[in-house]
């Protein structure tokens, strides 16, 4: 098909997943064919070593475009953004977690904002627990930063206007953290981010999830993207802090020291001045770049 006549791209990166893409690719199949929207399915394989190629090939509807080796869930996805050519971009995982069923609506909702993320009702990921926790700091942080409420930060499922998702894609990381990164991007940037409610199934197949380095990179990613974005956000409560505890601890060391003030007074105060300024310097470089 011609570039202009799509009007949705399905993009679903696979990792090793013989045992759910098949399903995964012909329920895209049963529920896009019927809306008459001209649309493409591309599955990025990212290197696996099953039959997740072959099972993709074996269906005429799918292009399958592949990693020669395995460079991580982000990269995929990018890789899959690329190729894309709709005025949409509909993402989903191929593990059969999401539930393919929310594609007209998310598609219906995308006339109306520029980006629209499946609210996954409950946490049913490996290590739920361990992930609920992290999860929910993570998206109590950036929550703050962006100044939006958040509901579902990294949900694999979400629909997008191709058009925006390129602008941030030197931006975004080759790891799982890639769909909270654009998130981030989306809400900083004062694009319309709009949530429903999904369904989330339980995982087919093995995890590759890994607990700790996923977790760090994730908050490593979230306070990156702000500070590329509004690092002010970032500068000014630490500024604040620190300033607030040295005029405090200054007046402090006026009554009790009579003007003999301590060396930590003067640090807090002074190092209050330099991460202010940093920022402020931060702050430009943020609006010098974007005008
Ligand atoms: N784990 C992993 N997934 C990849 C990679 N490249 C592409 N993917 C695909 O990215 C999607 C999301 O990965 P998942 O492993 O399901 O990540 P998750 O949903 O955060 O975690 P679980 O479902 O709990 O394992 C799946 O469709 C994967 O097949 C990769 O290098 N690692
Ligand atoms: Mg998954």
């Amino acid at each position: 098909m011609e570039e202009g006549e799509i009007v949705v791209s399905v993009v679903v990166p696979a990792f090793n997943e013989e045992q759910a893409v098949g399903l995964v690719l012909d329920d895209i199949i049963a529920v896009m064919t019927p809306l008459g929207i001209p649309y493409e399915l591309i599955v990025v394989d990212d290197g696996s070593t099953d039959q997740t190629r072959a099972i993709c090939e074996a269906r005429p509807q799918v292009t399958v475009i592949s990693h020669p080796r395995n460079r991580g869930n982000g990269a995929a996805r990018t890789t899959g953004v690329k190729a894309a050519k709709g005025r949409y971009i509909i993402m989903t995982d191929a593990d059969g977690t999401y539930p393919i069923s929310a594609f007209p609506q998310m598609i219906e909702e995308l006339a109306h904002c520029d980006m629209v993320i499946g609210d996954r009702e409950r946490e049913m990921g490996t290590l739920k627990w361990l992930r609920s926790l992290a999860k929910e700091s993570i998206k109590a942080l950036a929550s703050y930063m962006t100044q939006a409420k958040i509901p579902d930060l990294n949900s694999g499922l979400r629909a997008m206007k191709r058009e925006l998702a390129l602008e941030f894609l030197p931006l975004l990381p080759k790891t799982h953290s890639w769909v909270s990164t654009i998130t981030i991007a989306f809400l900083s940037s004062d694009y319309v981010v709009k949530w429903i409610p999904i369904a989330y199934y339980k995982r087919i197949g093995r995890s590759t999830f890994h607990p700790i380095r996923d977790t760090s990179n994730y908050l490593m990613l979230v306070v990156r993207t702000i500070m590329y974005f509004n690092p002010l956000r970032f500068f000014v409560p630490l500024t604040l802090t620190l300033l607030s505890v040295g005029f405090g601890k200054m007046i402090y060391d006026i009554f009790a020291y009579r003007f003999h003030f301590a060396p930590s007074t003067v640090m807090l105060v002074l190092t209050g001045i330099q991460v202010g300024a940093i920022g402020l310097l931060a702050d430009l470089i943020v609006r010098r770049s974007k005008s």
